[in-house]
């Protein structure tokens, strides 16, 4: 099950503001989605989630099939329940993630050989195992079982050859999936991934021969693998936009604030990226004025709260009013500097929350600018106040 409204489009760059409707819920693009690996937001509750605006949250097949495993999620019929979390989720295929173990394992025609990072057992996954855990999973979004072409291998930048390899082997994974999903008459929705590497007409291959196969969304994969930004740009801006208009499009594991606004501009509806949750539990935070450390000693004493802007449960406490509009119920970077010194546990969650509350808004300002007709005016303001300095 899944429609996909286009809402508004802006005639200045291939940005567009659309809604997804999913089985468990409606979610409003552009969109990004917080990643709960494990079944959980690192350190932050569901409601939390809430709180912020979250309307799609990730999962990963890999890990949730290695724990818990298939029998208990399927006697909770699933993710949503298991992890009380109501609203839509997207797990990915488990092709990157066993992509990301590096020399533990063997990839063949069927699928990939490898040794369980958790207790050293043989496994095997492929397109159709993949299929048969997502649909466990009761997923909202499933994603194809692909390969995910690295940038480097070996020592040596991928090859033409071997990223057209690679390439032709995930299509061949994405018919095996789109079989595998429809004998298991899966309610969901099945997204393909297009490959190809940094070459641009292997990507306009792959591209055309997943939009053959009529699936209800497309992701673009194989970037954000260690490759020159340069690099990245340059699929940025070939890529999605000459995916069909009239369905969603996800550009996989990306980026920083910088690059979630270049990519909306670039036609792309949905994100996923550990860097908000990752960068908090480091203490990097993100800011509108820009980046902040927040073990830095600048901080020790500084009554401001992270973002003086924001209205996160961090920066602007349970009344949501931001210090710039006079409300002064939020934590300030003198206690997160010292919770992050003494290692306690409310430094990480508070970070959390507040940089994932700085992505979601980020969003949801793009979606409104897109509305308003707006949103080249909001990308000249975004850029200029990023560069101003916290
Ligand atoms: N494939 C899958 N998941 C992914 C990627 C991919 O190429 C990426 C690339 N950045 C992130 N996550 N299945
Ligand atoms: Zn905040």
């Amino acid at each position: 099950m899944l429609q996909f409204d286009l809402l508004a489009t802006d005639p200045a760059s291939h940005a567009r503001r659309a809604r997804l409707t999913l089985h468990h819920g409606v979610v409003e693009t552009p969109i990004f989605m917080p990643v709960g690996t494990y079944g959980t937001v690192k350190g932050v509750l569901p409601q939390s989630l809430h709180a912020m605006g979250a309307q799609i949250i990730l999962g990963n097949t890999f890990h949730l099939w290695m724990r818990p495993g298939l029998d208990v999620l399927r006697n909770f019929g699933g993710l949503h329940a298991f992890e009380n979390w109501h609203k839509p989720i997207l797990t990915d295929s488990g092709g990157f993630q066993v992509w990301s173990l590096g020399e533990m394992r063997k990839i063949t025609e069927q699928g990939v050989h490898f040794a369980s990072p958790v207790n050293g057992d043989k496994l095997f996954l492929s397109p159709e195992i993949s299929m048969q855990i997502q649909t466990v999973l009761d997923s909202d979004i499933v994603m194809q079982f692909d390969e995910c072409t690295p940038y480097e291998t070996k020592g040596h930048i991928t090859t033409e050859h071997e990223a057209r390899t690679s390439m032709e082997l995930s299509l061949r994974w994405a018919r095996r999936s789109q079989e595998e999903f429809a004998r298991l008459q899966n309610r969901n929705a099945l997204f393909g991934i297009v490959q190809g590497g940094m070459f641009e007409h292997l990507r306009e291959e792959s591209l055309a021969a997943l939009v053959a196969l009529d699936l209800p969304g497309y992701a673009v994969g194989g970037v954000s693998v260690g490759e020159p930004k340069e690099d990245m740009l340059r699929i940025m801006a070939h890529t999605p936009h000459r995916l069909p208009a009239h369905k969603p499009r996800y550009l996989m594991g990306v980026g920083t604030p910088e690059d979630l606004v270049e990519g909306v501009a670039q036609g792309v509806d949905m994100f996923d990226c550990v860097m908000p949750t990752r960068n908090a539990r480091n203490g990097t935070l993100f800011t509108r004025y820009g980046d902040l450390k927040i073990r830095n000693a600048r901080h020790k004493s500084d009554p401001r709260p992270l973002d003086t802007s924001c209205r996160c449960e961090a920066c602007a406490g349970a009344s949501g009013v931001s210090w710039d509009e006079g409300g002064r119920t939020g934590f300030s970077r003198a206690y997160l500097h010292h919770l992050d010194r003494c290692g306690e546990m409310l430094a990480p969650m508070l970070c959390t929350i507040h940089n994932l509350h700085y992505y979601l808004q980020l969003m949801q300002e793009m979606r409104s600018a897109l509305e308003a007709g707006e949103f080249s005016a909001f990308r000249a303001r975004f850029r200029a106040e990023r560069a101003r300095g916290v």
